[in-house]
């Protein structure tokens, strides 16, 4: 095929738009890759001809099915749940499982998709895939999710095997889940394998994954702050969320000397101008992992801090902002703000928290911005160490798995640095992690022609 018969990269986004009409996540997600995969490809005959991009950006399959389950009071209740294998041409389906009201197809094949590059980067053989529920987790007894969990996994686990598509956890599914799911999964099966990462250490868990996707995070943003001979210590950091990814963020942060001003959650967010220390993050762990409470409540606990409902927290004045709850939470506008208050860095905890036109607005002011699908691939990173461990029927130290957890942030960062610095001193880290990420896959699939 000659050059001037490819698809422009418009012409190719429409064919996105109406293929997957109001999967408004997923189209942003492609449209992001794109733009960069495009310059990349341009005079890359063989991507084109092979149709590589068009590949990836169509699931293998997405299956979804239905979750009967009984609440406490015997009302039958039904929910939908789906699991997304986007590629597998590096390695097994590899992603975590949301637990969340706002779950659609659409979320679930952006995040699926934008796991397939993650993984890639991590230089590991793992694909991607992402699965979930529109199940609330939020006031459910223990039963209750338990009963949950069991029924999600009845279905899933003809779909998932240590060799074929391992899952993880993500938001609302944290170890509680992954214990019913994995108990489910063995009952049925009656196989004890490496079958969900994210487990317990006293059944296959891998020690460092609780920690590994906030440490990672900050590692990330520690790289990024060296190649500018800089640290994060003293720097005034600024953090969304307040969950698994948000609070190991926090400590890690508070370890490398920096001072943590804002944890949030759906309802609001907190302002502690003292630092939130590792005292006050033990606290909100055990708020959130036992008691289950809202991050209002700490400021019953710690005074001085103050707390704004129904409020995110970028406009706090800060040096680092690291956004660690959900998609689409830091738009155009808080961008801005953040700017204008002096922000050196940014370095995404979260999965494609901030909006296209909201990294517009950091590249534009050149400041340092790392997007999710690199900065928080420790996580799924020490997932793929997880199933290693699992499959050698070994467990490695703490010690160990933090050194290779380091290793492999510093290796994502130079791998950035390789396909995105743009001469001037100044690196496109989403450019970088989206040519990196995808030339890997790309080549593994040319290696397999049509498949
Ligand atoms: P958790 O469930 O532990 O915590 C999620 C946090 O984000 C909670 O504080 C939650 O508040 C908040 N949140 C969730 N949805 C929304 C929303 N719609 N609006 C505002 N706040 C919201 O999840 P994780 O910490 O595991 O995940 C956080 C992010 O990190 C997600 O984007 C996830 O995809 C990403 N991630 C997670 C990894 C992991 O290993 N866990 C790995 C890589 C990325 P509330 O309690 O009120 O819902
Ligand atoms: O978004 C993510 O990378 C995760 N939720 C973790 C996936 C995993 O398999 O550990």
């Amino acid at each position: 095929m000659a050059v001037s018969d490819h698809v422009d990269l418009p012409t190719f986004m429409e064919g996105v738009k109406k293929r997957n009409p109001g999967q408004t996540e997923f189209i942003q997600a492609v449209q992001e890759v794109a733009q960069d995969i495009y310059g990349f490809m341009e005079d890359k005959e063989a991507y084109h001809s092979a149709q590589i991009l068009r590949r990836i950006a169509e699931p293998d399959r997405v299956v979804s099915f239905r979750v009967c389950w009984e609440d406490d009071n015997h009302n039958i209740r039904v929910q939908r749940g789906w699991r997304v294998q986007n590629n597998n041409a590096i390695g097994p389906y590899k992603g975590g499982v949301r637990f969340h009201p706002s779950v659609t197809e659409s979320v679930l094949k952006f995040l699926a998709f934008e796991q397939t590059f993650k993984n890639s980067l991590t230089g590991l053989p793992m694909g991607g895939g992402k699965g979930g529920a529109n199940f609330n987790p939020k006031g459910k007894s223990d039963a209750e999710v338990m009963r949950f969990c069991q029924s999600f996994m009845t279905e899933l686990y003809r779909h998932i095997g240590p060799d074929t598509d391992v899952p993880a956890g993500d938001i609302g599914v944290g170890g509680r889940e992954i214990g019913y799911m994995f108990g489910q999964y063995k009952r049925i099966t009656n196989r004890w394998e490496g079958v969900l990462t994210g487990k317990g250490l006293e059944y296959g868990g891998s020690q460092m994954r609780p920690e590994a996707t906030g440490y990672g995070a900050v590692y990330f943003l520690e790289n990024m702050l060296k190649h500018k001979n800089d640290s994060i210590d003293g720097k005034t950091a600024v953090i969304s969320g307040s969950g698994n990814v948000a609070t190991h963020a926090a400590e890690q942060i508070t370890k490398q000397g920096g001072k943590v001003l804002t944890l949030s959650d759906s309802g609001g967010f907190i302002h502690d101008p003292d630092g939130i220390d590792q005292e006050k993050i033990d606290w909100i762990k055990d708020l959130k992992n036992n008691r289950r409470g809202r991050i209002s409540e700490y400021v019953d606990e710690f005074k001085g801090a103050s707390y704004h409902d129904g409020e995110r927290p970028w406009g706090v004045a800060c040096d680092v902002a690291l956004p660690c709850a959900t998609q689409n939470e830091l738009n155009k506008e808080e961008a801005k703000m953040l700017v204008d208050n002096g922000v050196i860095g940014v370095s995404e905890g979260a999965n494609m928290p901030t909006t296209l036109d909201g990294v517009h607005v950091f590249h534009d002011a050149k400041i340092m911005y790392g997007p999710g699908k690199a900065a928080n691939a420790g996580g799924v990173a020490v997932s793929g160490l997880e199933m290693s461990q699992n499959a050698e029927r070994i467990a490695w130290d703490n010690e160990r798995l933090g050194n290779m957890l380091t290793d492999l942030m510093r290796g994502i960062h130079e791998k950035c640095v390789e396909y995105g610095d743009q001469g001037d001193g100044y690196v496109d880290y989403v450019k970088g992690a989206n040519i990196a990420g995808f030339k890997k896959v790309a080549d593994a699939m040319l290696a397999y022609g049509v498949v």
